[in-house]
């Protein structure tokens, strides 16, 4: 059965490859699965055919037959669940790479996702100076509890799992700030994702759509 996803027509990032396709491009690399990409523009997403799709007019999207998901955790958790690749055999390993997964996007990148909000959408605010070093305090305290747990370890619990790839993927939208750097134990985590040859392809793949892309990157 064909698989097909939806993706920016054209990324904000212009190719960074930090909008969320990048995850589940990956997370299809990481499994095996071949897949197709079909580009929405902003004005598209917002339209019927999409919202069918995406309840709040969003991309990715992950289409399989009739099974239609959103939401980049659960396509990612649906993959692996279905696949070999990024779930541990081991019942408690596989509920651990799990929590880890939701770790990322509960518990990590809700403050990156708001520095990106005070950078890009209140940076003009008369209160913005005055929040933003707050905002990247609570970013450092998750930083710094992150990588005590993961001390010198290659990975957060074992093997590469989903939850790796969730939590790279989260760690990867830091990487203009410079705060990452202050962290070497995650920063060169997030180069052992990186160098994983499943997101080299998914990074080649969105870099082929976005390269020529604008420069803005404040879409959150
Ligand atoms: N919780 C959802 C998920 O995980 O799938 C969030 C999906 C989401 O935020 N999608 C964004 C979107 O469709 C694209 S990825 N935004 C358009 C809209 O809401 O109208 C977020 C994103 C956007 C841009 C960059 N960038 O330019 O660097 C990075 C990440």
């Amino acid at each position: 059965m064909t698989i097909i996803i939806t993706a920016f027509e054209r990324s904000p990032d212009g190719g960074k490859g930090l909008a969320r396709d990048t995850r589940v491009r990956w997370a299809l690399e990481e499994v095996g699965q071949p897949y197709e990409v079909r580009l929405v523009s902003f004005r598209a997403m917002k339209e019927p055919a999409h919202l069918r799709l995406h309840p709040f007019g969003q991309i990715p999207t992950y289409e399989e037959g009739d099974l239609v998901l959103f939401e980049t955790g659960a396509i990612v958790l649906h993959l692996a669940q279905r696949h070999t690749g990024l779930l541990p055999d081991d019942a408690n390993a596989r509920a651990r790479a799990i929590t880890w997964m939701f770790a990322a996007v509960n518990t990590v990148e809700p403050p990156i996702l708001d520095l990106v909000i005070a950078k890009f959408q209140e940076g003009d605010k008369p209160w913005a100076r005055e929040r933003l070093p707050l905002v990247e305090d609570r970013i450092r305290h998750r930083l710094l509890q992150l990588s005590a747990r993961l001390g010198s370890g290659e990975w957060l619990d074992g093997g590469f799992s989903a939850g790796d790839l969730m939590m790279v993927s989260v760690l990867l939208r830091l990487r203009p700030s410079g705060i990452l750097d202050e962290f070497p134990a995650l920063a060169a985590y997030v180069a052992r994702g990186e160098a994983r040859p499943a997101y080299q392809r998914a990074f080649a793949a969105q870099w082929a759509v976005n390269a020529a892309g604008s420069q803005a990157g404040n879409a959150t």
